[in-house]
């Protein structure tokens, strides 16, 4: 495990020591996978116009998200139920992020809940949410999130339904026994019940509000006051009405393809979005990011920071928490290579002249 030696090589390892059913639920898309595969493609697409000769001595990459100063503009989407992966699941990503300096995002579906990621000791956490129909459990879950230290609320707005991934169908996917989605103990919303499809499914289908809309992002509004980054925008139009409905932040993300196949590569939607929100609440993107060469071309589109979700589930399942460790350091490494490669010595000066794409004009 010692020749690991970027954050790919951990799903093979992942791939072998998981359980057919936990393994394919993690690395799945949607539907023919197309856009799974767009995701890291459109990467491919972009290339870069390095600076020569700029002093690179120093090259600092931290940065302030939604007024929280990180080491990096790497951080960690929310996956759900990482106790599948290894037995310390969400407690060894917390650790992990915190000693990186980084922010992680815990899923509504933890099987660790909020208060316990918080006792693992001091960091900076975002809580990803899922609105179910039973609103009173939706304010409750929120003012625990609040209470328990977490920064902001990601709310997400691509699943009324859940997409459909055919692995998870083939294997009847459920929550193996002795787990819980422990934001939800206690509640039937906790369990998960074995169908003749994917459980995931099913219950996603009794529990989430599909009726989700606008004017709920203004409801959220007040009943926290905590930031809300709306997760799962891919178009100008709806980057504006974010702005409008008073987001703190936008993220574009495809939810790691999983959920409408045939969307574009974040990436590629990147652009339009920053755009329309005309600087007015920050950008970040996840789907693909697997490179320090993809932070830096997220940044030179403008996005304000990165999150990455399939890379800690697989390292955690390979080395627990040494591994999710090490996927935070490989990848900051490689952007810091990229930056001095580049001659950017700060975020900042990290901009378009610095990528080609295949939609520039020629030059
Ligand atoms: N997004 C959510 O908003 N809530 C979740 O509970 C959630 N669970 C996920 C579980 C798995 C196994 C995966 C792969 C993704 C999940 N996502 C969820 C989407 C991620 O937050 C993120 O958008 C995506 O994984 C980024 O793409 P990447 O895996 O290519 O880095």
């Amino acid at each position: 495990m010692d020749q690991i030696t970027n954050v790919m090589e951990y799903q093979a390892i992942a791939k072998e020591k998981l359980p057919k059913m936990i393994y394919d639920y993690y690395a799945s898309g949607a539907e023919d996978q197309w856009t799974l595969e767009e995701n890291r493609n459109a990467f491919s697409r972009i290339l870069f116009r390095p600076r020569i000769l700029i002093d690179v001595s120093n090259i600092d990459m931290t940065t302030t998200v939604l007024g929280s100063k990180i080491k990096m503009p790497i951080m960690i989407a929310p996956t759900a139920m990482q106790k599948m992966a290894h037995p310390e699941g969400e407690y060894a990503t917390a650790r992990a992020a915190s000693a990186a300096g980084t922010i992680m995002t815990l899923s509504s579906w933890g099987t660790s809940s909020v208060e316990e990621v918080a006792s693992t000791g001091p960091g900076i956490r975002f809580f990803q949410l899922y609105v179910i129909k039973d609103r009173n459990v939706v304010a409750q879950l929120v003012r625990r999130a609040e209470r328990a230290g977490f920064r902001a609320i990601a709310l997400t707005v691509d699943t009324p339904r859940l997409g459909r991934r055919e692995a998870d169908i083939k294997n009847r996917f459920v929550l193996p026994p002795g787990l819980i989605l422990k934001n939800f103990e206690g509640l039937d919303l906790g369990k998960m019940d074995k169908t003749d499809d994917s459980g995931l499914t099913s219950y996603v289908a009794n529990q989430i509000d599909r009726s989700l809309s606008w004017k709920d992002v203004k409801w959220l509004q007040t009943i926290t006051n905590l930031p809300i980054l709306v997760k799962g925008v891919l178009t100008a139009e709806d980057a504006r009405l974010a702005v409008q409905y008073g987001a703190a932040g936008i993220i574009v993300s495809n939810h790691g393809a999983r959920q409408l196949d045939y969307v574009p590569a974040t990436i590629m939607a990147l652009e339009e979005v920053v755009q329309a929100a005309q600087g007015r609440v920050p950008v970040f993107l996840d789907g693909g990011v697997r490179r320090g060469t993809d932070v830096f071309k997220a940044l030179a589109l403008g996005a304000s920071g990165v999150f990455i979700g399939r890379p800690v589930v697989f390292a955690l399942a390979a080395a627990g928490e040494t591994g999710v460790r090490k996927v935070l350091q490989m990848l900051r490494d490689e952007f810091e290579l990229t930056m001095s490669l580049n001659g950017c010595r700060s975020l900042k000066e990290i901009t378009r002249n610095y990528i080609m794409t295949p939609w520039d004009a020629p030059r």
